[in-house]
C-alpha cells in the first residue's frame, strides 16, 4: 500500500485590522473542521494567519505594533485552535508574528509553528528571506517587513509529522531555490508554506499580469527539482485596502498542481499526497547522492555581496 499523507491547505480571505483575534481564530477553527471532515491529516494556514498583513503600513506606536504579535503559543486567544486540533485529531502549520525572549532582549520574527494531531507543539520555523525595506521607498509598494522583523535564525529544520518529514517556509522564501534544496538535503518529503502576496507592485506595473505565474513557477520548480510535495496557503482578497493574490495550491514532486483554490476567500483544498511518488521522481532524474556536484557549487554558500 502506498505511503500517503492527506494534506489540506486552508486559504483565508482577508483578515481586516478591525477583526478581533477571537473572530479570526473562530474562522481558523472552522477551516480546521472542514479539513478534518474532508479526511485531511494536516492543515496548512497562511503567513500571519492571526492578523492583517501590517507591514503594508509604517506604524510608529510600539503598542500598536505589539498588538500584532504573540508572546505565547498557544496563548489565551489561540488555545481554542489547539484544542480543536486535539479534538479533531488533525495537526496544522500556522503562520503568526512571534515575540521571542532571546539573548536578554525581545526579538520579532515572522514565524510558523507545526502542531501535531494531539494539539501539541512539534517545531518552529522563522522566515529566512525577509523582503521589503525598513522605511517606505519612493515608487515602490510599501512593504516594511524589514522594519518589524529580524531574519530567521533557526535554519531550515525538518520535523517528523506522523512519520512524514515536513519542512516549513514563509512567503518570500518560496521564491528562493535554496529553500527547497535545504529541505531536500534535510530529508523533507513535504514543504508547507503560507504567504501574503500583493496583487500589484508599484515598482513593476508591467509585470502585473505575471503575478500568479510567478507565484506558482518557483513552487512547481522547487517541488520538481527537489522531489517534494509543496502545500501553500495564501491569505487572499482585499485586506485593509490592499489586494492579495490567492492561488493556494498543493504541488506534486512531478511539478504538477494537484489541487488549487478557486476563490479569494476562506477555502479548503485537499489532496491525498502519495509519498512514494518522491522515490519514483528520484529514479527518473534526481539521484541526488549520485549526480549532485556540491564541490562545484561552493559559490552558492559564499558571503552575500561577494559576487552579485
Ligand atoms: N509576505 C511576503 O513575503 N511577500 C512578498 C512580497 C514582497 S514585495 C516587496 C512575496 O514574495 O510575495
Amino acid at each position: 500500500m502506498a505511503r500517503c499523507l492527506t494534506i489540506a491547505v486552508a486559504q483565508t480571505g482577508p483578515i481586516q485590522r478591525s477583526a478581533t483575534r477571537a473572530e479570526t481564530v473562530g474562522r481558523l477553527v472552522h477551516l480546521l473542521e472542514q479539513s478534518a471532515a474532508a479526511g485531511a491529516e494536516i492543515t496548512v494556514f497562511p503567513e500571519m494567519a492571526l492578523t492583517t498583513f501590517f507591514p503594508r503600513w509604517r506604524i510608529d506606536d510600539q503598542a500598536e505594533i505589539d498588538a500584532f504579535f504573540e508572546s505565547a503559543m498557544p496563548g489565551p486567544e489561540t488555545q481554542r485552535l489547539y484544542d480543536a486540533a486535539a479534538r479533531l485529531k488533525i495537526g496544522f502549520a500556522l503562520g503568526y508574528c512571534e515575540f521571542a525572549r532571546e539573548d536578554g532582549r525581545t526579538r520579532h520574527f515572522n514565524t510558523m509553528d507545526l502542531v501535531g494531531p494531539d494539539g501539541r507543539f512539534i517545531g518552529r520555523y522563522r522566515k529566512m528571506h525577509v523582503p521589503g525595506s525598513a522605511e517606505p521607498e519612493e515608487g515602490t509598494t510599501t512593504h516594511l517587513e524589514r522594519r518589524y522583523f529580524e531574519p530567521g535564525n533557526l535554519g531550515f529544520p525538518v520535523f517528523d509529522y506522523r512519520g512524514v518529514r515536513v519542512g516549513m517556509a514563509i512567503c518570500n522564501d518560496r521564491r528562493w531555490p535554496e529553500t527547497y534544496r535545504m529541505f531536500c538535503l534535510n530529508g523533507a518529503e513535504v514543504a508547507v508554506l503560507g504567504y501574503n502576496t500583493p496583487l500589484l507592485l508599484d515598482e513593476a506595473p508591467a509585470l502585473a499580469h505575471l503575478r500568479m505565474f510567478h507565484n506558482h513557477l518557483p513552487m512547481q520548480a522547487g517541488a520538481y527539482q527537489n522531489t517534494l510535495w509543496v502545500a501553500a496557503a495564501a491569505k487572499a482578497g482585499l485586506e485593509d485596502g490592499q489586494a492579495l493574490i490567492g492561488g493556494s495550491c498543493i504541488i506534486a514532486p512531478t511539478g504538477e498542481i494537484a489541487a488549487q483554490a478557486i476563490s479569494l476567500g476562506d477555502e479548503v483544498i485537499v489532496h491525498r499526497a502519495d509519498l512514494d511518488l518522491i522515490a519514483t521522481c528520484r529514479k527518473v532524474n534526481f539521484d541526488f547522492a549520485l549526480y549532485r556536484r556540491p564541490d562545484q557549487y561552493r559559490l552558492i554558500s559564499e558571503p552575500v555581496g561577494s559576487h552579485v
